[in-house]
């Protein structure tokens, strides 16, 4: 098998805690997963990336790892890890895990020992520094609220965590904790997983000195810390002391990073890893007021969108290889922020969604529920959320510092929380959804009877069997995988087309992004070759409310 795999896949998320549950205590879990391995066949992926499946004491979903080589207990044993493993690939699949190994849980056996004293072996694992004035060290915001330092009397010392305080940092710059990361990660691979997706990987070399942001009274460092100076060593490291040994593909989570910093890390001479996720898409109608961050209800531009994701199609292309998402568990679904969730156009603006994305170059992403057109939960009450990045933020900016109303904030939570994502899976229209025989232990989405997997497979028009083409496309047309990009009409705002060029042939891709009828030319005539369309005739150059198309010309 190349080692090009990663080019030629497409992968499937999932989210194990709302896929599906097997033993009936309302939390999803590996026997529920391999249970739908089928599904997953039939849809017709390649790879699957399961979220963190560790122990962890959940503060935040699994994101805060107490143990990195067990097996959560609601989810199941290492001897169900095992068989999931060995059932994906019987079904022809990979899997890849998730490595969160920026941070820990403050539950884990090094965090445990850390904190005891400054002269324990484990005291250097983390960030600790003296206060400052009697304070925290510097002026940094975690990403989930309040300072990214928490004092530990034990210590007299503060300890860093960009996330929440259940989340310490590890010290990247002791190599021993480099030699850690590295044996868990063989722990994984030995057992013959096939990758892993990294968990903001590109925050793990800190800025030195650690220097507070200029010009205000705290901030988030998260642009200041994303491509620290020696992240290249440590990835370089980490490829040659692990990575390089296995045929496997790589993922790395990078907020804020550049197009530049994604070539220096997945290069093709970088020795690194394969791709990245970048987030300019998804982070494109930040709040006016700064002090707001994500928290807004402002519709994406389609003119800024289509500038976000072609500027990394142009400056990848031949030099790294891109990511593809709309969605993901950090993330509002994707036909709610960018298509249209009104029952009229659901359906169709999801498979515009699709095709606008899938016939791009890079490895495509889908999200649990994606393929069936799953919307935003649309909550109304703050005692309807989960994630402690949204709660957080509603008690910060609402309650504390009183900068936005309540009712504003609960409109920019059910815009952009990350709990819409993060329902069960809808497989049918009978209790619970078929996720579970017991109420699940987040809410479900209140249209499951509308929009289920059952429905779905019974529906040859369905979001999923448009998926399922768009996948077999990929498969099977060397000019989707490989194809250079070419801009169309950068300035267009109710239009996203592109062209892609592979040896001596042309596809041109075109999507209505409005619910108008609307008229473009780029070309296409009775006599080009129909790839896709979502309506069921082709008008040519007429092109209806979220209509989406693509031809060959040869
Ligand atoms: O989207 C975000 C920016 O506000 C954050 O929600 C998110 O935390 C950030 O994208 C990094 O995400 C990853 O690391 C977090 C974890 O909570 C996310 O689920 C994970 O994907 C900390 O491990
Ligand atoms: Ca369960």
């Amino acid at each position: 098998m190349s080692k090009q795999w990663f080019k030629d896949s497409v992968v499937y998320q999932i989210y194990p805690r709302s896929f599906q549950d097997s033993n009936n205590d309302g939390i999803g879990d590996l026997n529920g997963i391999k249970s739908r391995l089928s599904y997953l066949k039939k849809l017709g992926v390649d790879v699957l990336w399961l979220n963190p499946i560790y122990r962890s004491p959940d503060k935040d979903n699994g994101y805060d790892i107490a143990d990195y080589e067990t097996i959560q207990d609601v989810y199941g044993t290492m001897d169900d890890f095992d068989s999931l493993l060995s059932d994906v690939h019987s079904h022809g699949m990979k899997l890849l895990m998730d490595l969160v190994v920026n941070h820990t849980s403050d539950q884990h056996e090094w965090f445990q020992e850390s904190k005891k004293s400054k002269d324990n072996p484990f005291s250097d694992f983390y960030i600790w520094r003296d206060p400052v004035d009697g304070h925290e060290p510097n002026n940094w915001s975690s990403f989930f609220s309040g300072s990214t330092w928490t004092y530990v009397p034990e210590r007299k010392q503060y300890y860093l965590h960009l996330f929440a305080p259940a989340q310490p940092d590890l010290n990247w710059e002791n190599p021993e904790v480099r030699q850690h990361v590295y044996s868990l990660m063989k722990f994984w691979l030995d057992k013959g997983v096939d990758g892993f997706r990294m968990d903001v990987i590109n925050l793990i070399s800190k800025p030195n000195g650690l220097p507070n942001i200029p010009g205000v009274k705290s901030g988030n460092p998260g642009k200041i810390v994303a491509d620290g100076p020696k992240l290249n060593d440590y990835l370089k490291e980490m490829n040659k002391e692990v990575l390089s040994h296995y045929d496997i593909m790589t993922v790395g989570e990078m907020p804020d990073s550049s197009p530049k910093d994604a070539i220096k890390y997945t290069g093709l001479d970088s020795n690194e890893l394969n791709m990245v996720f970048q987030f300019q898409h998804v982070s494109l109608s930040p709040n006016p007021d700064q002090r707001l961050g994500k928290w807004n209800n402002v519709p994406v531009k389609l003119t800024e969108l289509k500038k976000a994701l072609n500027r990394w199609q142009k400056e990848l292309d031949g030099k790294g290889w891109n990511s593809l998402y709309w969605n993901n568990h950090d993330q509002p679904r994707a036909v709610s922020r960018f298509g249209n969730d009104d029952d009229e156009y659901r359906i169709i603006s999801a498979k515009m969604l699709g095709t606008t994305l899938h016939l791009m170059q890079g490895t495509p992403y889908i999200y649990e529920g994606e393929e069936i057109g799953m919307t935003n939960a649309h909550y109304t009450d703050l005692d309807q959320y989960e994630d402690l990045e949204s709660i957080n933020a509603y008690h910060e900016l609402v309650d504390q510092e009183k900068i936005v109303d309540k009712s504003t904030m609960l409109k920019y939570l059910s815009n952009i929380s990350r709990d819409n994502a993060r329902t069960p899976m809808q497989w049918n229209d009978k209790n619970n959804a078929g996720f579970s025989s017991v109420k699940p232990w987040f809410a479900l989405n209140h249209n499951y009877r509308l929009i289920n997997v059952e429905d779905s497979l019974a529906n040859k028009d369905s979001v999923f069997y448009y998926y399922q083409k768009l996948i077999k496309l990929r498969h099977d047309n060397k000019i989707i995988k490989y194809g250079t990009f070419e801009e169309i009409d950068p300035d267009d705002d109710q239009v996203y087309a592109y062209r892609r060029h592979y040896e001596g042939v042309t596809l041109l891709v075109i999507s209505n992004f409005t619910d108008k009828i609307i008229s473009r030319d780029y070309g296409q005539s009775n006599d080009s070759t129909l790839l896709i369309d979502n309506y069921d005739d082709d008008k040519i150059t007429e092109l209806r409310p979220y209509e989406a198309k693509a031809y060959l010309f040869k």
